[in-house]
């Protein structure tokens, strides 16, 4: 068999699947969890598609054990959740919920147990609604309070869990929470107050990364996940491929640079004008500590072409191709570029793709079965664009899917289902679709199927 059909993946590539707090854990006012955003936003009215809450979502804080042997008989042996920050401390800062620790050693253990490696997202979006009342992300106590969170994380945990990553996509939680107001806390901020509330996350990071390299023992490791806007040069040539890594230096110019280079750029700084952000002495030290790896969620990207000196992002006609979820349009192609761009940027030491997936409407087929073979073309696109990167030597070293299973989608509440295994949020049922078994095959081969 010629190589070129083998599609084989680099010895000790990382094969996961991932998922976060809010969406699958249900139990929202349990064992002394406090209240989060997004149990505020989504009981206000018209905020969540049909009035959809994450009270219950997929019962998963009860049914832990049942989708942990899931994991492992889909031969993962990696898998990425998130923890809830209003679980451990109620009101954001003081006074720490034992029982909330006690669950997370609990699901870690059970990880641990089936010989599945944790991955750890200290926040993925579920602010503590006390914080968002003394202004959230506006506000700079907001980044020193995770600082504390993260401490008690990392020094409660450090011991089982060894890879760590300190915010999830810094430009959703920021931009869709306080900008365009689809995501909680569902504020529209002015264009000064969303540069400073970027700014605050960027320090979080830091002090995630601190609290890490300061509690987290040996082996340790730590980094950011991003969404980087990503272009794709329209064609493969030198002209559109400068356009395209242009274009995304700049649209990610206020969250890569200054964790990479310690410094805003300064044409991002010309461009904010009056509206820059307030920096203040440190900053920059705390934000630009060495990480061990870049995360990197990736769903779509959009079509750059050199035009003179500048580059053209090129808008979507109507008709081009998208999943169920609107803004998620078809663009494999991102995955490799996004690869390219950030290792010929930033050069991270290692790059994991944190999520990848598609959010379609899954309806059994006759026979009862999943057959959602845009879901598994979707996917194996995907890894034909990680492996095309891996060959040419960028440091890609393994692959989360989002998601393990069907879930809180956010503002679409329980509908575009993002599961290689679906659920049943009547009943609790889980059924692996063809995705998920087409996925078990790929990672036991490590090779492209
Ligand atoms: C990411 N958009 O969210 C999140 O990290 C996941 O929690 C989420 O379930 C997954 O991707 C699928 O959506 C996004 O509107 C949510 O552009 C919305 C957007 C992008 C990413």
């Amino acid at each position: 068999m010629s190589s070129t059909v083998n599609y084989p993946f680099p010895k000790n590539f990382i094969w996961g699947a991932a998922t976060a707090a809010t969406q699958i854990e249900g139990a929202a006012a349990e064992d002394g969890k406090g209240p989060s955003i997004w149990d505020d936003f989504s009981k206000q009215p018209g905020r969540v598609h049909g009035g959809h809450t994450p009270e219950i979502a997929c019962d998963h804080y009860h049914r832990f054990p049942e989708d942990i042997r899931l994991i492992r008989k889909l031969g993962l042996k990696n898998y990425r959740l998130s923890i809830a920050w209003p679980r451990i401390l109620p009101e954001g800062r003081g006074a720490i919920n034992q029982r909330g620790l006690d669950f997370y050693r609990r699901l870690i253990d059970t990880l641990l147990d089936h010989e599945i490696t944790p991955w750890v997202t200290m926040f993925h979006w579920d602010l503590p609604l006390a914080l968002e009342h003394q202004g959230g992300w506006r506000n700079r106590g907001t980044a020193e309070a995770f600082g504390t969170y993260a401490d008690t994380i990392v020094k409660a945990l450090g011991d089982r869990v060894k890879n760590w990553i300190t915010l999830n996509e810094i430009p959703c939680f920021i931009g869709l929470g306080y900008k365009e107001g689809r995501h909680a806390p569902g504020a529209k901020e002015s264009p000064r107050v969303i540069n400073q509330a970027y700014h605050h996350a960027i320090l979080a990071h830091g002090q995630g990364v601190r609290a890490v390299r300061e509690h987290g023992g040996r082996g340790a490791r730590v980094g950011l996940t991003h969404n980087p806007e990503t272009a794709i040069p329209l064609l493969e040539i030198p002209t559109d491929i400068a356009a395209a890594r242009r274009s995304f230096a700049e649209r990610n110019a206020h969250i890569l640079a200054p964790i990479f280079h310690g410094r805003y750029p300064a044409e991002y700084l010309r461009r904010c004008g009056a509206d820059r952000p307030v920096v203040a002495k440190g900053d920059f030290a705390l934000i630009a500590q060495p990480t061990d790896f870049l995360g990197i969620n990736i769903y779509t990207g959009y079509f750059v072409r050199a035009k003179g000196s500048r580059a053209e992002a090129l808008p979507f006609p109507a008709q081009y191709p998208r999943a169920a979820s609107e803004w998620l349009y078809l663009a494999p192609q991102a995955m490799y570029w996004v690869l390219n761009h950030c290792h010929a940027l930033y050069q991270p030491k290692a790059m994991y793709v944190t999520e990848n997936g598609v959010g379609y409407d899954d309806e059994p087929a006759a026979n009862g079965e999943y057959l959602d073979l845009h879901r598994r073309d979707y996917l194996r696109q995907s890894l034909l664009h990680i492996q095309r990167a891996t060959q040419e030597k960028i440091p890609c070293k393994g692959y989360f899917l989002w998601s393990l299973i069907d879930n809180f989608e956010w503002a679409d509440g329980y509908t575009r289902r993002f599961g290689i295994v679906h659920n049943d949020f009547e009943t609790q049922k889980r059924t692996p679709k063809l995705s998920a078994h087409w996925y078990q095959q790929v990672v036991k081969q490590n090779r492209l199927l």
